[in-house]
C-alpha cells in the first residue's frame, strides 16, 4: 500500500504515470488493501459491490484481467465485422448522426410548418408523428377517434394531407422518417403518391417507416389486424419497397417503446430485455422477408434499428455496442448473406420519455444531455432528443429548440466526433458489453426456442416479462430504491409545479378542418374508381396468392384514386378482422419488490381495506379504463397490479373503450371506482362524455379518478376534469400506495377511516 501512496506522490509531482508497481499481481493487492480499509475492513467487493437495472453485479473497480476472456477484442474496429465498435468505419469522424426530431401535431399545415422551422434552425432529418386516429386506420370523422384527432400526432386521411405535410419539403433530398405501424399500407401509399405528384419517383424517396408491428402487440398497441395477416403485410411492403423503393428502410425494428413508453415515470423493460427482445423482432422480420420470396441480400441491408436511451449510461452505451456484435453474429449463423453490408446494425435512437418528470421539469435538460450523450457514445446513426416538457405536453416551439441544440452542441462543440467509439477498450463498458450480449442472447435463444417472436407473442411471453419489469421497476421507485431527483428524494415540499408556457391543440378545430378536407376530397373523386379499388385490396387480402397481389401496390392504387385512411384499412379489416389484446395481468411482483422500505405503507393499505371491507361487505372494486384510441396501457397495467397486490378487486377493461362501453362495464362489474388511465391527452373530450354516460346509466355515486399524462401545469386540463366531476387527479408520478390510500380515503365515510388516512 505503501507503494501505492508512493506511485500517487510521484504522478503528482513528477506526471509520472503510477503503474510503478512492480506487477499487476502487486497492483491488485495494493488496490484491496486500501479498498478494505475504507470498507473498514470489510470485503470491499461486497461493500462497494452493486447489481445494476439488468441484475449485472457490478464490481467497485475493474481492471484488464475482466476481459481476457472476451475473444476477439484486440481485432475489432469499426466497420469491420462484428460491428461492435459502430457501422462505419470513420463513424463521426466521415460524417456525425443525423438530428432527426420527432414531431407532428394538430393539421398538416401546422406540422409542415413546424418542420420547416426547425430544418432552417440545423435539424437535419424529418420525423413524423401521426396522431392516433391515423394509426389505428380510423378517418377523423370515425365516431371512436373524437377525441383523438391532432392530439398527439398530426391528423392524415388522404393524400391531400400528406401533399400539404411536405409541402416544400424535396422529398428526394431530405430523408424522412414515420412512425407508423397499424395504418402502415394506406400512410405509406399516400406517402409514396404525394412524392409522385411532387414530381419525386418512388426510386428517388429515402427514409425510413417504422412498420414494426411485432412490438405493438407487446407494448405500443396501435395493431389493428392480428398477429399473422399483419406479418403478411410487412412482407409484402419489403418486396415492394426492394423493388420500386430501393433506398428507403422499410422497417425500423424498435426497442424504444419496451424500455420507454413517454412522458409517465412508469418505465418497463431493462436494457438487456429490450436489446434480446428487439434483435429477436428483427431474426423474425428476415424470415417474414424470406416467406415474401426474398433473400437475406435483398432485405437486410435496409433494416434499421431503433433504441431507448435510458439514464443508466455505461449500460446504454454498452447495450448498443452488444446489439451490433450479436446482430452481426445472429445474421451470420442463421442467414449467411453474401453482402457484409448485411450484418451491420445502424440504429435511430430517442432519449427516454419515461425518465422525464413533471415535477421540476428543467431538470429534464440535464437528463436529455446524459441520455443524449450515451446514445452518441454508443454510436447511433440518427438521434431524436426529448424536449423538456414531454412529461407535460407535446413540445413548444422553445422547448423543441432546446432540445435541438443539445444535439448541435454535442456534435459541433465538444470534440465527440473526432474520434470513432471513444469507449472502446475501457475495462468496465468492454465487460458490461459482453455480459449484455450474453444475456441477452440466451433470451433470444428462448424467443427462438418457441418458434419466433410471432409464436411468442401468440403464447404472451414478452408482453408479460415486459409488464413484470415494469411493476418491479415502480415498487423500486416507489419504496425509494431508484433514486429520481425531484420526485421521490429531494422533492420539494408543498411544490404545485412551475407554470410552463405549453402546447394546447384545439381538439375541436382540427376536427372541424380534417372534416372539411375528407368532405371535399370525397365529392370531388371518381366514387367508381375508389370503389374499384378497394374491391380488388379487399379481394387481395382475402387470398394467399401473394406472387399476384402486392398490397402495397394495391393500396398505392387506393390512394391515387384518393381512398381515404379509414377506407383503405376497412378493405383489410373486412376479411381479417381487428384484433383485441387478452387483458392478462401479472400479479405478485410488485408487493414482491416494494421490500422492507414499502411494507409499511403496503400494510397501512392492507388495514384500510380491510376496514373498507367491513363495511361495504366486500373489497373496493375498481375497473381501470383506458378510452379512444390511447393504446399506452402500461400506466394502467401497473396500476392495476400494485392496486392488485394491496387488496384491491381490479378489472380492467379491453383498450379502446367508447365512454358508453365505460359506463356498462361500470355497472356490470358493480365497481366502487372507475379509474381513467389517459396518456395521450384525449382526457379533456372523453372524460366528461364518461360523466355523462354514468349518471344515464344510474352510476352517478361511482367515484371517477383520472391519472396518466395530466400534470398540475396544466391547470386548464385540470380545471375540466374537476368542474366535470372527477373526484382525484393522479398525475405523473403518483406512487401507487398514495392513490390507493387516497381512493380508499374519498369512498370511505369519515368515522370509518380510522387512521387508514390520518
Ligand atoms: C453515414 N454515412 C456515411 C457515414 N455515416 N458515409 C461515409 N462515412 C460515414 N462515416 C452515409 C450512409 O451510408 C448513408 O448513405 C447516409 O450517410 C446517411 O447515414 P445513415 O447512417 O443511413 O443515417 P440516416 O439517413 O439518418 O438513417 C438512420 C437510420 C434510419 C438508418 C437509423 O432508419 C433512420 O433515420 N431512422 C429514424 C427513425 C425515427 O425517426 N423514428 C422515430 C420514432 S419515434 P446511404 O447512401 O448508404 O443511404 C417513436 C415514438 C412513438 O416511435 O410515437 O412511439
Ligand atoms: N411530438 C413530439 N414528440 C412526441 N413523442 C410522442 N409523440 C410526440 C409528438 N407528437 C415523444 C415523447 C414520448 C415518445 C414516445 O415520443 O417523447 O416520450
Amino acid at each position: 500500500m505503501a507503494s501505492l501512496r508512493r506511485a500517487w506522490l510521484l504522478k503528482a509531482r513528477w506526471g509520472l504515470g503510477i503503474r510503478c508497481t512492480s506487477s499487476v499481481a502487486d497492483g491488485a493487492q495494493a488496490w484491496e488493501t486500501r479498498a478494505r480499509k475504507e470498507a473498514k475492513g470489510k470485503d470491499p467487493y461486497e461493500t462497494f459491490g452493486s447489481t445494476n437495472q439488468d441484475g449485472i453485479p457490478q464490481k467497485p473497480v475493474y481492471t484488464a484481467a475482466d476481459i481476457a476472456d472476451i475473444s476477439g477484442l484486440d481485432t475489432e474496429y469499426p466497420g469491420v465485422y462484428p460491428f461492435t465498435r459502430g457501422p462505419y468505419a470513420s463513424m463521426y469522424t466521415g460524417r456525425p448522426w443525423t438530428i432527426r426530431q420527432y414531431a407532428g401535431f394538430s393539421t398538416a399545415e401546422e406540422s409542415n410548418a413546424f418542420y420547416r422551422k426547425n430544418l432552417a434552425a440545423g435539424q437535419q432529418g424529418v420525423s413524423v408523428a401521426f396522431d392516433l386516429a391515423t394509426h389505428r386506420g380510423y378517418d377523423s370523422d370515425h365516431p371512436r377517434v373524437a377525441g383523438d384527432v391532432g392530439m398527439a400526432g398530426v391528423a392524415i386521411d388522404s393524400v391531400e394531407d400528406m401533399k400539404v405535410l411536405f409541402d416544400g419539403i424535396p422529398l428526394d433530398r431530405m430523408s424522412v422518417s414515420m412512425t407508423m405501424n397499424g395504418a402502415i399500407l394506406p400512410v405509406m401509399a399516400m406517402f409514396i403518391v404525394a412524392a409522385e405528384e411532387q414530381g419525386v419517383a418512388p426510386a428517388a424517396l429515402m427514409g425510413t417507416i417504422q412498420n414494426d408491428i411485432l412490438k405493438e402487440f407487446m407494448v405500443r398497441n396501435t395493431y389493428i389486424y392480428p398477429p399473422r395477416q399483419s406479418m403478411r403485410l410487412i412482407g409484402d411492403i419489403f418486396a415492394y419497397c426492394a423493388k420500386h423503393v430501393p433506398k428507403f428502410h422499410p422497417i425500423s425494428i424498435s426497442g424504444y417503446h419496451m424500455q420507454a413508453r413517454g412522458g409517465l415515470s412508469m418505465s418497463s423493460a431493462t436494457p438487456t430485455l429490450e436489446l434480446a427482445y428487439t434483435l429477436a423482432d428483427g431474426l423474425e422480420y428476415l424470415r417474414c422477408a424470406r416467406d415474401a420470396g426474398l433473400s437475406v441480400d435483398d432485405v437486410a441491408p435496409r433494416l434499421s434499428f431503433f433504441f431507448a436511451i435510458g439514464m443508466n449510461f455505461f449500460s446504454e452505451v454498452a447495450k448498443l455496442r452488444a446489439a451490433r456484435r450479436l446482430w452481426a453474429r445472429l445474421v451470420k449463423e442463421k442467414f449467411s448473406p453474401k453482402d457484409e453490408k448485411c450484418l451491420a446494425l445502424r440504429t435511430h435512437c430517442q432519449t427516454s420519455g419515461y425518465s422525464l418528470t413533471a415535477q421540476e421539469p428543467h431538470n429534464n435538460i440535464i437528463r436529455t444531455t446524459v441520455e443524449a450523450m450515451a446514445a452518441v457514445l454508443g454510436g447511433t446513426q440518427s438521434l431524436h432528443t426529448n424536449s423538456f416538457d414531454e412529461a407535460i405536453a407535446l413540445p413548444t416551439d422553445f422547448s423543441a429548440g432546446l432540445a435541438r441544440s443539445t444535439q448541435l452542441i454535442l456534435a459541433e462543440e465538444t470534440g465527440i466526433c473526432d474520434v470513432a467509439d471513444p469507449l472502446g477498450g475501457s475495462y468496465y463498458v468492454e465487460r458490461l458489453t459482453a455480459e449484455m450480449e450474453a444475456r441477452a442472447g440466451a433470451l433470444i435463444d428462448e424467443v427462438e426456442g418457441m418458434g419466433g417472436m410471432t409464436e411468442a407473442i401468440v403464447a404472451g411471453l414478452p408482453k408479460l416479462k415486459i409488464e413484470e419489469c415494469a411493476a418491479r421497476q415502480q415498487a423500486h421507485i416507489d419504496a425509494g430504491r431508484q433514486v429520481i431527483v425531484g420526485v421521490n428524494k429531494y422533492a420539494k415540499e408543498g411544490d404545485q409545479g412551475e407554470a410552463l408556457d405549453v402546447r394546447k391543440i384545439d381538439n375541436t378545430a382540427v376536427l372541424r378542418a380534417q372534416k372539411a378536407r375528407l368532405e371535399a376530397v370525397r365529392t370531388s373523386r371518381d366514387g367508381a374508381a375508389v370503389e374499384a379499388a378497394l374491391a380488388a385490396l379487399e379481394a387481395a387480402a382475402s387470398t394467399v396468392d401473394r406472387e399476384e397481389h402486392n398490397l402495397l401496390d394495391l393500396a398505392v392504387k387506393a390512394a391515387r384514386a384518393r381512398a381515404t385512411v379509414g377506407e383503405i384499412s376497412d378493405a383489410l379489416e373486412r376479411p381479417w378482422g381487428r384484433y383485441a389484446a387478452a387483458g392478462d395481468m401479472a400479479t405478485g411482483t410488485y408487493a414482491a419488490s416494494l421490500g422492507d422500505e414499502g411494507r409499511e405503507e403496503a400494510a397501512a393499505c392492507a388495514a384500510a381495506v380491510a376496514r373498507f371491507e367491513a363495511v361495504a361487505g366486500r373489497r373496493p372494486r375498481i375497473l381501470l379504463a383506458k378510452m379512444g384510441m390511447d393504446g399506452h396501457d402500461r400506466g394502467a397495467k401497473v396500476m392495476a397490479t400494485g392496486l392488485a397486490d394491496l387488496g384491491f378487486d381490479v378489472d380492467i377493461g379491453p383498450l379502446f373503450m367508447t365512454p358508453a362501453e365505460v359506463a356498462r362495464a361500470a355497472v356490470d362489474a358493480d365497481v366502487h371506482v372507475v379509474g381513467v388511465s389517459s396518456q395521450a391527452a384525449g382526457h379533456t373530450t372523453l372524460v366528461p362524455a364518461l360523466m355523462h354516460e354514468l349518471r344515464e346509466a344510474g352510476m352517478q355515486h361511482v367515484l371517477v379518478v383520472v391519472g396518466g399524462i395530466i400534470p398540475e401545469q396544466v391547470t386548464w386540463d385540470h380545471a375540466a376534469l374537476l368542474e366535470a366531476g372527477v373526484a382525484a387527479i393522479y398525475g405523473p408520478g403518483t406512487r401507487v400506495p398514495s392513490a390507493a390510500l387516497g381512493m380508499l380515503g374519498l369512498l370511505m365515510p369519515e368515522q370509518d377511516r380510522g387512521t387508514a388516512h390520518s
